[in-house]
C-alpha cells in the first residue's frame, strides 16, 4: 500500500511541475487516437450565439457568468476591437461583488476515449486560454484541470499561474486586456474525466470584481507508446 501511495504522490507532483514552454503543442503521434490533439471544451471561444447572455452554450449557468460581445460592455474594449487577434466577436465574463471573493465556472470532460493510453501513463494534458480583466484591477483568474477517476476522486491537478493584472498590456481602447496562459502536465493513470475550471479571485477590496476570458482550451496528446 505504501508503494501505491508513494507512486500516486510522485504522479501528482509530476502533474504540477511539468511545464510545456518550448515544447511542440502537438506531438508527432497525436493522430493515433482521434480524440488527441482536439480542443475538448465546448464553445471554448464563446462564439456560439445565444439570446440570453447569462445562458452560455456549452457551459453551466452560474450566477455572475456571462458571454458578451466585444464593445457591448462599457469600459471593456470597443465595438470591433477584440481582446486578441483570434478572439472573434464574443468573450466570457465572471462578475461578482461585495463579500463574494471568488467565482468559477467548469466543464467536465469525459476522457474515457483515452483510458488505455492514460493508464499506460503516456498522456499529456494541455490547458490554455486568454485571461485578463481591468489593467491594474483587483481581480485575477486562472485555469485549472482536475484529473478525476470514474468516482470523481481527484488524482491530480494542473493549473496555470493566476494572471497578474499589473502585467496586462495597456489596451488601445477601454480599460481591459487579455494575456495568454498555458500549462501542460501528465495525466495521472486512472483518470476518466477532467474538470476544467476557470476561477476568478478578488485580490483587493474594491467590491466589484471582473475577470475576462476567451479562447480557452483543453487537449490531450500522446507522449509516447
Ligand atoms: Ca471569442
Amino acid at each position: 500500500m505504501n508503494f501505491v501511495r508513494i507512486a500516486t504522490a510522485i504522479v501528482a507532483l509530476g502533474v504540477c511541475s511539468h511545464g510545456s514552454l518550448g515544447k511542440p503543442q502537438k506531438t508527432e503521434k497525436a493522430g493515433k487516437n482521434p480524440g488527441f490533439g482536439q480542443n475538448l471544451l465546448k464553445n471554448a471561444g464563446a462564439e456560439e450565439s445565444t439570446e440570453d447572455t447569462k445562458k452560455v452554450p456549452g457551459w453551466p449557468a452560474v450566477d455572475g457568468f456571462s458571454v458578451a460581445t466585444y464593445g457591448s460592455v462599457g469600459g471593456e474594449w470597443d465595438w470591433g476591437v477584440a481582446g486578441c487577434a483570434q478572439c472573434g466577436k464574443q468573450y466570457l465574463r465572471l462578475s461578482f461583488e461585495g463579500e463574494t471573493k471568488l467565482l468559477s465556472v467548469s466543464q467536465t470532460v469525459d476522457v474515457g476515449f483515452a483510458a488505455r493510453e492514460i493508464d499506460q501513463s503516456t498522456v499529456t494534458a494541455r490547458i490554455w486560454g486568454q485571461l485578463g480583466g481591468y489593467v491594474q484591477g483587483d481581480t485575477t483568474s486562472q485555469l485549472l484541470a482536475s484529473f478525476q477517476d470514474e468516482n470523481g476522486k481527484e488524482l491530480g491537478v494542473l493549473g496555470t499561474d493566476p494572471v497578474d493584472s499589473t502585467k496586462l498590456s495597456k489596451p488601445t481602447v477601454g480599460g481591459t486586456s487579455l494575456m495568454p496562459v498555458e500549462k501542460s502536465g501528465k495525466v495521472p493513470p486512472g483518470t476518466r474525466k477532467i474538470v476544467f475550471t476557470w476561477k476568478a479571485i478578488a485580490t483587493g477590496d474594491s467590491g466589484a470584481y471582473i475577470a475576462l476570458a476567451d479562447n480557452l482550451g483543453l487537449e490531450l496528446s500522446a507522449e509516447k507508446e
